[in-house]
């Protein structure tokens, strides 16, 4: 089957790219691939809402089985920010390490047992039968005091899973991709595919 994964991150592809194809189910084709340069303004409320603005967006440009993410870090002391917001966090024009940076001066105060926080992907499947399909992953972890690794996107440098002392970022894409919120969110999502009968 032909899928579009519609992400503009590239982080994201590299991860969908290499966990779905041990599945060997899909024929992946990226936004780039179909040559589809438009965005949309995600002006959802909740992960959901905006995954599904992405899917439906890109399912009618692509006409194909179109899947679409929207993912995010919860930090508990910070209220559940970024949240929605954390690919654009503290503004547009940041980089993923001003974030970092950003996330770090806002905890430097918190102490490591109120650190606590969660990494959260919705996947929205737009084309496949009649029905929009949902899923979530979630993985839990804590805010480290400072940056560790350079493997990974986003927060990974300054994100350590439960139990382990090391980041995201000092994993190889496979060790992230067995344990991450968005590993789990594919596994789900592809659970209800076959179950419907889509694959
Ligand atoms: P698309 O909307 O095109 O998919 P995006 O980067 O704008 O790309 P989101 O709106 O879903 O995607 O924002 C997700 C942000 O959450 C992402 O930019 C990172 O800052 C952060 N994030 C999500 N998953 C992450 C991960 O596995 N590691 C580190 N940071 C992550």
């Amino acid at each position: 089957m032909k899928i579009l994964i519609a992400t503009t991150n590239i982080g994201k592809i590299k991860e969908f790219q290499e966990i779905l194809n041990q599945k060997k189910i899909f024929e992946i084709f990226t936004l780039n691939d179909l040559k589809i340069n438009e965005d949309v303004e995600e002006t959802g409320n909740t992960f959901e809402e905006n995954a599904q603005i992405k899917a439906t967006f890109y399912n009618q440009l692509s006409r194909m089985p179109t899947i679409s993410e929207d993912s995010g870090l919860a930090i508990d002391s910070l209220n559940g920010e970024p949240g929605i917001y954390s690919a654009r966090y503290g503004g547009v024009n940041l980089s993923d390490n001003d974030r970092v940076e950003l996330v770090l001066k806002k905890m430097s105060k918190i102490p490591i047992e109120e650190r606590s926080a969660r990494f959260i992907s919705v996947i929205c499947g737009v084309g496949f039968g009649s029905n929009t399909l949902f899923s979530r992953g979630e993985l839990e972890g804590s805010i480290s005091s400072s940056k560790q690794g350079s493997n990974g996107f986003g927060y990974d440098p300054i994100f350590s899973p439960i139990g382990d002392n090391a980041t995201l970022a000092t994993k190889e894409i496979d060790e992230k991709n067995k344990i991450s919120h968005r590993r789990k969110s594919i596994e789900i999502f592809l659970n209800k595919l076959i179950k419907d009968k889509i694959v």
